[in-house]
């Protein structure tokens, strides 16, 4: 993952900001390449032509970087996003807001996704969208048009969100108590998942022409969900996608995680998503304030 080089750091834009300068305790801006061609120890091995890169300590490589000093270098930057997640969902906690962070590869619909989500939620659940993409704010342009409040981050070359720009995004954004943030990652099935934004789940939108054998593939993303999203399940009747077979590959890797399939574009099955929303919203705000509020709401259902 991208967290053993820091690739993208001070490239990162976020919307309405001319640079990012200010001050955090703790927190460093800004890295070194400081390559160590010292001890060469490669983790990977030739073994029937598989070369995995992924097998030394570090489970991952960087060439000139021995595995120990990858380690550090993760660990290092890992804790430091760490603090800043703790901070953000301190904030969360305070203000009964819940976080989700939508995870998938480029263009699986998580946008669409979101748009129709706020427009379904409108005059019920104000929402607010942080953007994640390397660049361009069109992600966040087709939020504010469905009517919801949003800020886009830009990463360069970056390839994730961190908690660090969240925290920042936050800044810029008025959260209502008791409202939803959704935060829309960078399209990258890898690097998000090792990145905790301080959201309350992490939400993997695979989308159904993008093959069954993902979740075993890249099988950190569907561990750290708690929610998958077979989205474009208008196109099943053209391919030859393996419903089934998908769902079971997911539980392989995360035998808890819960399974919704969608259409972001005709809206069949979006009643069960919202519903999944409003039941994770009333987990977020168990002993906040608020919650008194959901109980009256519920009085006549009980
Ligand atoms: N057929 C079909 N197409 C969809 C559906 N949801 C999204 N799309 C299309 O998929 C393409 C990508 O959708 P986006 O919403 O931009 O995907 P994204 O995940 O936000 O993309 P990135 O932010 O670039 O990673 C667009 O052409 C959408 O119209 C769906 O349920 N069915
Ligand atoms: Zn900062
Ligand atoms: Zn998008
Ligand atoms: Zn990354």
């Amino acid at each position: 993952m991208c967290s053993v080089c820091g690739c993208g750091e001070g490239e990162v834009r976020v919307e309405g900001k001319a640079g990012h300068h200010h001050h955090h305790e703790g927190g460093r801006h800004g890295h070194g390449h400081d390559h160590d061609h010292a001890g060469h120890d490669h983790g990977h091995h030739h073994d029937d032509h598989l070369h995995d890169y992924g097998s030394g300590s570090a489970g991952a490589h960087a060439p000139g970087m021995s595995q120990a000093r990858l380690v550090r270098l993760e660990k290092d930057i890992l804790s430091k996003n760490s603090q800043y997640a703790a901070e953000n969902r301190k904030l969360f906690a305070a203000r009964g807001v819940l976080a989700l962070n939508l995870v998938s590869s480029p263009g699986s619909g998580k946008t669409t996704l979101l748009c129709r989500t706020i427009e379904a939620l409108k005059g019920k659940l104000p929402a607010a969208v942080i953007e994640g993409d390397q660049q361009t704010s069109n992600d966040a342009e087709r939020i504010r048009a469905s009517g919801a409040p949003a800020i886009q981050i830009n990463t360069g070359k970056g390839c994730h969100l961190d908690a660090h720009m969240v925290g920042h995004a936050v800044e810029h954004l008025d959260l209502a108590e008791g409202s939803l943030l959704f935060i829309e990652n960078v399209g990258n099935l890898v690097c998000p998942a090792g990145f905790d934004l301080g959201e309350a789940h992490k939400v993997v939108i695979l989308s159904v022409t993008e093959g069954e054998d993902k979740p075993l593939k890249y099988p950190d993303m569907f561990h750290a969900a708690d929610l998958m999203i077979l989205n474009k399940t208008d196109l099943l009747p053209h391919l030859d996608f393996d419903l089934e077979a998908c769902i079971a590959n997911a539980r392989k890797v995360n035998p808890r995680i819960k399974v919704l399939q969608l259409s972001a574009r005709t809206g069949e099955g979006m009643a069960d998503w919202t519903a999944w929303i409003v039941a994770a919203r009333a987990m977020a705000l168990a002993g906040h304030p608020l919650a008194g509020e959901l109980r009256t709401e519920l009085k006549g259902a009980a």
